[in-house]
């Protein structure tokens, strides 16, 4: 076939100049020439995206420089697979990361516009559901900063994770729809569009060789078309592309039927294949288990490798160099069917003998494993990929075929050793295993923090890591901190700026440089005050969208994530309920003021965390309105948790609550967020709170609870936690309070079963952990009363997150896994 010649020296346009007057002229040629308004008439939304078109095209000259340079030195590539990429607004980001806020600041001043209000008009790009999206989105913007060539692949949801609003309480979901305005950060490119299949069935066929090959024929196709977003990195170093798939139909409409008087039967694939890519599951934490979700995986899995596939063969003409060229790295198992596609693509499509191909794969694919929970762990009941995916099924037995008997021969497996590793689940109903073929299939396989990693190796991977034992490593999380300290917390940025000046900015490791100052009054202050004037903010928008008055002079308790029970919002609402009890019956004591603030979602059909939610709305009521307070509690669950109100909640916080029961929790991020912005940690040893107590030391966060082996011994021995109950009279008078009625006068027994299941089996160790948590919150406050101390511990936080930097995380897997070359600080 021929090649298409890649021109490498074509002549580009002088880039554009960034002053506030170039700046101004465009914005408005856009507004009239782009957005097609008047400015007279033109309405926030068109100024919005006559800016952001503004601000892109000055990234747009970075991004061809990108693209041709890795073209011209044949470097290899990244290639990220994600099904989510919780990315948040772009504009603040692209324009802090390109030095622009200033003049694009001044240039809509002089329109009469404040970028403020812009900034704050931009939709959330919520296309992700946490934890795992949101750390997609920090690694593509760490990519495009330390100069990696890569790409993040994704999907283009319509609707991303649903708005969350309250009624009475009580959690009620509402479609999401950040592309209502359209997105003017997006290229659609219709050139890049691939074909798509389902269902089907498998053909041998005789090539002229003799040779027989497999041959898949779908029943059922659609397209897949791609929509180009820039990332910029750090100060312009680079622009990678997010390349996100849109489902459409590959006839759009079936004249005959519309013509006969069918008309919804004519638009009916249309409808069927654009269904695809119309909404993210927002499910975080049980395996969706239906066929759309199957198919959302091989759509996006299988038009990103035939996009590499191309690239590559584009460029070198031969598939033999993948591995040295390519590095594709598999974010969870959701892009797992990839390696099966990738088999397909190398042996049934390209004439491949199948161990070579075995050989490149292997070493193309690199897999993270995100969660450990076993409801977590995708599977696929056979019968569905037998009939979605006919072909990656035969192909799925054969790598398993020959897995199996490398365990076998050259291990010395026993039966239970092979029916662990083995790609398929033969109990209750068969079904692949994806984290197994994501492992078999990849030469790396990373955990995402230290204990996590070593979990991996004893539990869900005990056997495989035994049959391959060097291919698990760890890759601690990390934070993008242009995002999460930068920009959000512009204040403070400055504050460290004039201190030890400007050198952290491009590397972040300097603002140790910050430990020599925690001592220091006239810092403290300083830094105390930047803290105050982030809890304002934060105070009133609490007071703008609930109506709540809180004092910024409180301590501010903060947790925000996904409502689980492994993240134990509970044990922090049931602490709040004892505190309630003590503060009325000892109204003379010293109370140190607080305000608990919660926010974060629940997967629609997870009752107890919808309950959960209820629970703190329901204990806010009261708390809130009981005059026996006297505001020195307050209880705050702030609706829509999305990475915009991160962005506000993170730097106005005193205390971060990190107290996931230890073994669950994978890494945490918003952990590492908070340490930047001078937060103090309360925690449990889990994730990547154990590293981040190394690095901050033993003397600058609080650690409480029981260890992953005191919860295993505890599981394994049967324990109940009756024991724990009886032996603390404040946890069992605010148990039955709450079990009683006490908040919920309108409907008593609505948290029996709740709190019951803390009597009968307490699987995340509430009971059990709760005096430990009320002693170390009683710690907090003692903390707290010292403010000399309390600042040098906040400022202590900062100086030492320099290890939780993304740019860190990305160099190591560019170092370990991929073999790539990344910019040093
Ligand atoms: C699983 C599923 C199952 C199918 C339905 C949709 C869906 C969506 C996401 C997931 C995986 C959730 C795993 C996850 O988000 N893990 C989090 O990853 C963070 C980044 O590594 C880490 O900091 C958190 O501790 C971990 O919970």
């Amino acid at each position: 076939m021929p090649q298409t010649p890649i021109v490498y020296d074509a002549p580009t346009p002088e880039p554009r100049a960034s002053t506030v007057e170039a700046i101004q002229a465009e914005i408005l040629e856009r507004l009239i020439y782009s957005v097609g308004k008047d400015p007279i008439v033109a309405r926030p939304h068109d100024w919005l995206a006559a800016t952001i078109m503004a601000v892109r095209d000055r990234v747009m000259d970075r991004w061809m420089e990108s693209s041709r340079e890795t073209w011209r030195t044949s470097h290899k590539r990244v290639y990220y697979l994600s099904l989510e990429f919780l990315i948040g607004r772009l504009m603040r980001d692209a324009m802090s990361n390109v030095g622009l806020i200033e003049p694009v600041r001044d240039a809509l001043k002089n329109l009469n516009v404040d970028l403020g209000d812009l900034i704050n008009l931009e939709p959330d790009a919520a296309l992700g559901n946490g934890g795992l999206g949101r750390l997609a989105a920090c690694f593509l913007e760490s990519m495009s900063s330390v100069k990696i060539p890569a790409y993040g692949y994704g999907i283009r949801y319509v609707h991303g994770l649903f708005r969350q609003e309250m009624s009475e309480g009580w959690q009620v979901e509402l479609p999401e729809d950040w592309l209502a305005h359209g997105n003017p950060w997006e290229f659609e490119r219709r050139e890049s569009a691939y074909e798509i299949g389902f269902g089907g069935h498998v053909e041998p066929v005789t090539d002229p060789d003799g040779e027989v090959r497999q041959e898949w024929r779908p029943n059922d196709h659609l397209l897949a078309v791609a929509y180009d977003t820039p990332i910029v990195g750090w100060r312009g170093a680079r622009v990678n592309t997010l390349r996100l798939w849109s489902a459409q139909p590959i006839d759009p409409i079936l004249l005959d039927k519309f013509n006969s008087g069918d008309h919804i039967g004519a638009l009916a694939e249309s409808a069927r294949a654009e269904a695809i890519t119309r909404v993210l599951y927002p499910a975080d934490s049980t395996a969706a288990g239906q066929e759309l979700r199957l198919r959302q995986e091989f759509f996006f899995s299988s038009a990103s490798l035939q996009d590499i596939v191309r690239r590559h063969l584009q460029q070198y003409g031969d598939l033999g160099s993948l591995p040295d060229k390519v590095a594709i790295q598999l974010n969870d198992t959701h892009p797992a069917i990839s390696i099966a596609e990738l088999m397909r693509i190398l042996v049934d499509d390209n004439g491949l003998k199948w161990a070579e191909a075995w050989k490149l794969c292997k070493g193309t694919f690199g897999y993270t494993n995100h969660t450990l929970l076993p409801e977590a762990l995708e599977s696929w009941p056979v019968a569905l990929l037998e009939r979605l995916l006919p072909r990656h099924m035969q192909i799925i037995y054969q790598i398993n075929a020959d897995v199996l008997a490398e365990a076998r021969q050259r291990a010395k497996f026993t039966d239970s050793q092979i029916a662990n590793v083995s790609l398929i689940d033969e109990a209750g109903g068969r079904r692949v295993r994806m984290g197994q073929l994501a492992f078999v299939g990849s030469h790396s396989i990373n955990g995402v923090s230290a204990l996590h990693t070593e979990l991996m190796k004893q539990t869900v991977f005990s056997d495989l890591h035994k049959l391959y034992p060097d291919r698990i490593n760890n890759k601690t999380n990390g934070i993008t901190p242009r995002r999460w300290l930068m920009q959000c917390n512009p204040d403070l940025t400055k504050l460290i700026t004039d201190t030890i000046g400007p050198e952290f900015l491009d590397d972040i490791e300097l603002l140790r440089g910050l430990d020599a100052h925690a001592e220091d009054p006239t810092f403290q202050g300083q830094f105390a005050q930047v803290k105050r004037a982030n809890k304002e903010k934060l105070a009133r928008l609490i007071k703008d969208r609930l109506n709540i008055v809180v004092s910024p002079d409180a301590m501010f308790d903060v947790q925000i994530k996904r409502i689980h029970e492994y993240k134990r919002q509970l044990l922090n609402i049931i602490q709040a309920v004892a505190l309630y009890d003590e503060i009325r019956a000892h109204p003379e004591r010293d109370w140190v003021p607080r305000v608990k603030i919660f926010a974060g979602k629940a997967a629609p059909g997870y009752w107890n965390a919808k309950l959960i939610i209820k629970l703190i709305n329901d204990v806010a009521k009261v708390i809130n309105n009981d005059p026996a307070v006297r505001g020195l509690l307050k209880v705050v669950f702030l609706p829509n948790y999305n990475v915009s109100l991160a962005e506000v909640i993170v730097p106005a916080a005193d205390l971060s609550e990190q107290i996931s029961t230890a073994g669950m929790e994978a890494s945490g991020t918003g952990n590492m967020k908070f340490m930047a912005n001078g937060a103090i940690t309360i925690g449990t040893m889990d994730g990547a709170n154990v590293e981040m107590h190394k690095e901050v030391g033993a003397d600058n966060i609080v650690i409480f609870g029981l260890t992953t082996e005191e919860v295993n011994e505890k599981r394994a021995q049967g324990e109940t936690p009756r024991s724990a109950i009886e032996a603390s009279p404040r946890l069992k008078e605010a148990l039955e309070s709450i079990s009683s009625g006490v908040f919920s006068p309108d409907d008593p027994d609505r948290y029996r079963d709740l709190i019951g299941g803390l009597y009968d089996h307490d699987w995340f160790m509430v009971a059990r952990d709760f005096d430990a948590y009320a002693t170390a919150q009683a710690e907090v406050d003692a903390i707290w009363t010292d403010k000399a101390r309390w600042n040098a511990m906040a400022i202590r936080n900062t100086a030492r997150v320099g290890f939780f930097s993304s740019d860190r995380t990305i160099r190591q897997y560019a170092q370990d896994i991929w073999g790539v070359p990344a910019a040093a600080e």
